[in-house]
């Protein structure tokens, strides 16, 4: 048997482009990307199929110091991903001096698998820099292989890649080999919906929100989906709504044109906001929205 198949999971402190890099690894926009920080808040597969391996990428959400408990559940994917890697990837920016958290940091330096630590947004750094960066993490992580990448710009991507097949051990698949995630498309109607409030509204907005798909109906020529906009008070929601309701719309029209590329396929899309008290500190509510695991 000359298969190889094995899960490299990806972590770091949060906007380091992380689900940039697993972005360009898929060929595919499964994660979504903004430069806020805590972005990503879910553990998202990625698979790479070819003839003879399967690479599981695991796209996971920055540490952090939890405050709440949506913020505990996400680092709880964190650790997840820490058990079941075959190869880690420990990604830090360019002028990055840590990890945020010590345990995690710890775990990294005294992994037993494999730790490629990518020194990443190299594109916006320059050669004394770069050599200066490189050896500092030479010396606090002595167990990893450093390479310096873009994941923007997909500088050394696909050497990384060739690394990972070389470290991945023999076994054969673990999904089918047209699956390229294990997430349900509602989940990434989810996200792009929550994509574009990270991107639209200030400060604490983007952290109170959840989206849910409650319909997602497929017809011959169109796709109808349904979405709500949760918040947790009152004057959020009008935040979100905006004046006339305009805000709201620019979030479905931005959202819409991306679903469309992503199904390859009409979409029409309804989205309306609700208040769900205190929702990111309730364990139903996190259950109910996947973050339980
Ligand atoms: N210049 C530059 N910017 C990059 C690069 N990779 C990612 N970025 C930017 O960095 C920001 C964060 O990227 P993400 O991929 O969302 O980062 P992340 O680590 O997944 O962030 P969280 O999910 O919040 O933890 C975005 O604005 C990206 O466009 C790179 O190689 N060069
Ligand atoms: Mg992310």
């Amino acid at each position: 048997m000359s298969h190889k198949a094995g899960f490299v999971n990806i972590i770091g402190n949060p906007n380091v482009g992380k689900s940039t890099l697993m972005n360009a690894f898929v060929g595919e926009k499964l994660s979504i990307i903004t430069s806020k920080a805590q972005t990503t808040r879910h553990r998202i597969l990625g698979i790479v199929n070819g003839d003879d391996f399967q690479v599981l990428f695991s796209d996971t959400p920055g540490i952090i110091k939890p405050a709440y408990e949506l913020q505990e559940s996400m680092m709880g994917f964190v650790k997840s991903a820490f058990e079941d890697a075959d190869v880690l990837i420990y990604m830090v920016e360019i002028g990055e001096q840590a990890l945020k958290d010590e345990a995690f940091f710890k775990k990294i330096t005294s992994s037993k698998i494999p730790v490629l630590l990518l020194l990443n947004k190299i594109d916006t750094s320059n050669q004394e820099q770069l050599e200066t960066q490189v050896q500092l993490w030479a010396e606090k992580v002595p167990n990893a292989e450093i390479i310096p990448i873009s994941a923007l710009e997909g500088f050394q991507v696909k050497e990384v890649f060739d690394r990972i097949i070389e470290l991945l051990p023999k076994s054969p698949p673990f999904y089918p080999k047209d699956q390229l995630t294990d997430k349900p498309e509602r989940f990434f109607i989810n996200e792009s919906i929550r994509e574009k409030i990270l991107l639209h509204y200030k400060k604490e907005i983007p952290y109170a929100v959840e989206v849910d798909t409650e319909e997602f109906l497929e017809e011959e020529n169109i796709i109808r989906i349904r979405s709500v906009i949760m918040v947790e008070r009152d004057t959020q929601k009008g935040i979100i709504i905006g004046h006339k309701g305009s805000a709201l719309k620019r979030v479905g029209v931005e959202a819409r044109k991306d679903l469309e590329k992503f199904f390859g396929k009409q979409i029409h899309l309804e989205l309306y906001v609700k208040v769900n008290k205190n929702w990111r500190s309730n364990q139903n509510q996190l259950k109910r929205f996947g973050y339980n695991q």
